[in-house]
């Protein structure tokens, strides 16, 4: 029997855990008690990292497709069959003919996300896509336009802030996000038994919100109306008070301005919150000592996701809230931090797509656009497609479409542990190690953590699959012209030594891989580490809680917050229109007599224009999307003990929405959008609001092709075939997978 401790690399709270074997075997997984971070933590996910180790389904083989078939294959010749066909490809048809689609897991995989860069320069396509244009992408690009760069997000100090108001955000189901937090339960417990207060904007009553002081049930697509009906009472009663950031701030005269609209009588249709209640926001968050506003998915996968993100901090500077102990801070981690040094203002739209004109974001183009740029034929049409760690026929908008423009491509590889519902369409698909398989240090979400730590994972186990880092240099070594069996360890030396060149220390030519790379970047970091320190500190390294950074992490042109850019200012006509749409569509409304909270009336269907409507056998609702606590996005409904239960794939409707069309709770219903329908059961609850219906993402695993039977009999739908690709927020690109206008039907 032996003893392993690991940081869960499942989700950005980068939990610790004590995973116990027997030879082999995992025989238990439990939260690390004396995990500096996490503190004994763990949830359903993690407490399943041996299950899914030792899942059957995982895949651990390469696979050729041969006559239509996915076959099990040896690597050399995978690597043959990836040499014979991608490099000829690439020659007649040019760079952009391949795409690369990045999953969210690699985020957390410091083997992919480091060397996948190899991969994207070895390309050297534009059509790079990530889940981050269906996620945080409007967090990045307002961060950068207002503080200079796109790591440069403030998370609240949740640990010493006595009042946080969160905006579409479920930390105690999600456990945090763009917020790396261990044990972010406790952490909130601690703001109440403080004395403090948290308020949630949600249009469902969450676990957060049903934990929380305060509930307001916005509807979907509001909230910037919301804040900025909040940044009107401030300047309306006074309230701005900036403190010592004044002389770090510009455009607070601008903000004043473009808030003069939208006061919060003006805002109380749109939102269905009442204006007595926005103004008493707005003043309980000025008269905080210390106080955070944060948002998440809600805020900024929805039609103004940028406004959103954007007003958020907004309204931490307004209120002297950004910056100060128990505020909005900036972290710092100890390896890899992007705001460390001065570098470039932040700039997006360097380039557009070519189909719709769709702007690049951090090197990145929209996902949503993905299907377009496969079917429209033209110089630079995507003709291949390489997938690493995603899932986009499951996570992508209007994904039927994805899903069938993937069988126009010529050649297909993907990276995964799974042959899933994207991984299936692949002609090549590469294995990669499980998470115990593979050394693990949380580089990229250490950069949003409330404390600075650090924590070094060896891999616990091997099953004899390549690390990833060496597939994707050996996928590098084919693209760049080397053939299929490239020099992975030169290749590795010289992205070793460009690194070390970057951030000016020598690299330690004792290791190879992530550890010399990790051991580099701690190094260079701000807390003078190194990896064997780490090493010898199996529960992590806490290297205290965050610090001012104001003005040295300001990376604008003018090096000052920038508070009202005209990248995002330009926005506002668009966020104008709605208000005017929501009020015309609510007068011309039959059921337009004052009532707000009635189910008829509340639909708001800003967007489109038309007034919520019950008739006969079918209901007009708005679509959102909820997370659930045993899921993690489309990937881990193989594992029993996480598909069992309450983890279901329900639209959630409230009663008032249920008795409209005579269903009860369990009857299946059609739920149609533009771009197609889904069958599912509904929950009758009255935790959504009326007017809307949730539905989980992530599931509908059903589908031909796919080896996860565990998943396959727990199906679910597919709630994407609901969400539209041409839903964007606009300045970014990003999908508005929340605020779908639906129609409800019994069958
Ligand atoms: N258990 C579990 N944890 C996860 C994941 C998972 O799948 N399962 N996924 C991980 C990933 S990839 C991410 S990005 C994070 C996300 O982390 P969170 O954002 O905390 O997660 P969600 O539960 O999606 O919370 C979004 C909330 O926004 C609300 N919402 C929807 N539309 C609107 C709107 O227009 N306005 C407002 N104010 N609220 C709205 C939804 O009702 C929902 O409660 O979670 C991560 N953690
Ligand atoms: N309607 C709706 N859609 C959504 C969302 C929503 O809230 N509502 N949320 C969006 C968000 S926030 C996100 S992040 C995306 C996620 O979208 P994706 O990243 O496209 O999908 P995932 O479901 O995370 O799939 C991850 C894949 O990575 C594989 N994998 C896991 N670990 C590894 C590894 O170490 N290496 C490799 N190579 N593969 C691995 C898994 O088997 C799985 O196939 O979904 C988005 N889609
Ligand atoms: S909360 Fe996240 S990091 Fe912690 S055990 Fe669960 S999945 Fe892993
Ligand atoms: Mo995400």
């Amino acid at each position: 029997m032996t003893t392993a401790y690991v940081t869960c690399p499942l989700c950005e709270a980068t939990c610790g855990l004590e995973v116990t074997l027997d030879g082999t075997a995992v025989t238990g997984v439990r939260g690390d008690r004396d995990d500096v971070f996490s503190r004994g933590y763990v949830c359903p996910k993690g407490a399943s990292l041996g299950a899914l180790h030792h899942d059957p389904d995982r895949l651990h083989t390469p696979l050729i497709r041969r006559d239509g078939e996915l076959v099990e294959a040896s690597w050399d010749e995978a690597f043959a069959e990836i040499d014979a066909r991608l490099p000829g490809l690439i020659d007649a048809h040019g760079r952009d003919a391949v795409a690369v689609y990045v999953g969210n897991p690699v985020s957390h995989n410091v083997s992919a996300s480091v060397y996948l860069r190899a991969l994207v320069k070895a390309l050297r396509t534009t059509n790079v896509y990530t889940a981050g244009s269906v996620d945080q992408i409007p967090k990045h690009y307002s961060s950068g336009y207002l503080f200079g760069g796109a790591m440069t997000i403030p998370v609240p100090d949740l640990d010493r802030t006595e009042h946080l108001l969160v905006l579409g955000a479920n930390p105690l189901v999600s456990n945090g996000s763009l917020m790396t937090a261990g044990d972010v339960r406790s952490r909130l417990r601690g703001i109440r038994e403080r004395g403090g207060r948290i308020v949630v904007v949600d249009p469902r009553r969450t676990r957060t919100a049903e934990f929380a002081d305060e509930h307001h049930p916005i509807r979907p697509g509001t909230d910037a109306l919301l804040l900025l009906a909040m940044v009107h009472t401030l300047f309306a009663e006074d309230l701005v008070r900036l403190g010592t950031l004044a002389r770090h701030v510009t455009g607070v005269d601008e903000i004043r301005e473009l808030a003069t609209d939208y006061s919060p009588e003006a805002v109380t249709g749109a939102t269905g919150l009442p204006a007595a209640d926005i103004r008493r926001l707005a003043r309980e968050l000025a008269a905080a000592d210390r106080a955070a506003v944060y948002g998440r998915i809600g805020t900024t996968t929805q039609e103004f996701g940028t406004l959103t993100s954007w007003l958020v901090d907004v309204l931490n500077v307004l209120t002297g809230h950004l910056d100060r102990e128990g505020c909005a801070m900036f972290p710092l981690a100890a390896a890899g931090q992007a705001n460390t040094a001065p570098g470039k203002p932040f700039r997006a739209g360097r380039r557009h797509t070519r189909v719709r004109g769709l702007p690049e974001v951090i090197g990145e183009v929209p996902v949503a656009t993905l299907a377009d740029e496969i079917e429209t034929p033209g110089d630079g049409q995507v003709r291949a497609l390489i997938t690493i760690a995603g899932n986009p026929c499951l996570s992508a908008p209007n994904a039927a479409r994805l899903d069938a423009a993937l069988a126009d491509l010529d050649f297909m590889v993907s990276i995964d542990i799974y042959r899933n519902e994207t991984t299936s369409r692949a002609d090549v698909v590469l294995p990669a190690p499980s998470p115990l398989e593979r050394p693990h240090y949380d580089v990229t979400l250490y950069q949003l953590a409330v404390r600075s730590v650090a924590n070094w994972t060896p891999a616990t186990l091997d099953t004899g699959i390549p690390q990833e880092w060496r597939t994707l240099l050996r996928l590098s070594g084919v693209i760049a012209g080397q053939g299929p069996d490239a020099d992975v360890d030169a290749l590795d030396d010289l992205l070793a030594a460009d690194l070390a060149d970057r951030y000016g220390v020598a690299a330690d030519e004792s290791r190879r891989g992530p550890e010399r790379i990790v051991d580099l970047m701690l190094r260079a970091g701000p807390f003078d580490l190194t990896l064997a320190d780490l090493e010898a500190a199996p529960h992590g390294v806490d290297l205290g809680p965050m610090q001012p950074r104001v003005p040295d992490v300001l990376a604008t042109e003018s090096g000052k917050v920038e508070l009202a850019p005209e990248a995002i200012v330009s926005d506002m006509p668009r966020l104008a229109d709605s208000l005017a749409r929501w009020s015309s569509s609510r007068s011309n409304s039959a059921a337009s007599n004052g009532a707000v909270s009635n189910s008829a009336a509340s639909n708001g269907a800003a967007s489109n224009g038309a007034g919520g409507r019950a008739s006969g056998r079918t209901t007009d609702l708005i679509l959102i999307g909820r997370r659930q606590l045993s899921s993690n996005n489309s990937w881990m409904h193989n594992l029993e003990p996480l598909v069992r239960g309450s983890n279901r794939c329900t639209a959630q409707l409230h009663p008032d929405d249920a008795n409209g069309l005579d269903l009860a709770d369990g009857d299946p219903v059609t739920v149609t959008a533009r771009t197609g329908s889904i069958d599912v059961p509904v929950e009758i609850t009255d935790a959504v609001r009326p007017g809307v219906v949730s539905i989980p993402h992530g599931w509908g695993h059903d589908v031909a092709g796919v080896r996860t039977t565990v998943a396959t009999q727990h199906s679910g739908a597919n709630a994407n075939v609901l969400t539209d690709d041409l839903a964007l927020d606009v300045p970014t690109g990003t999908a508005a997978l929340g605020g779908i206008p639906v129609t409800l039907t019994k069958p």
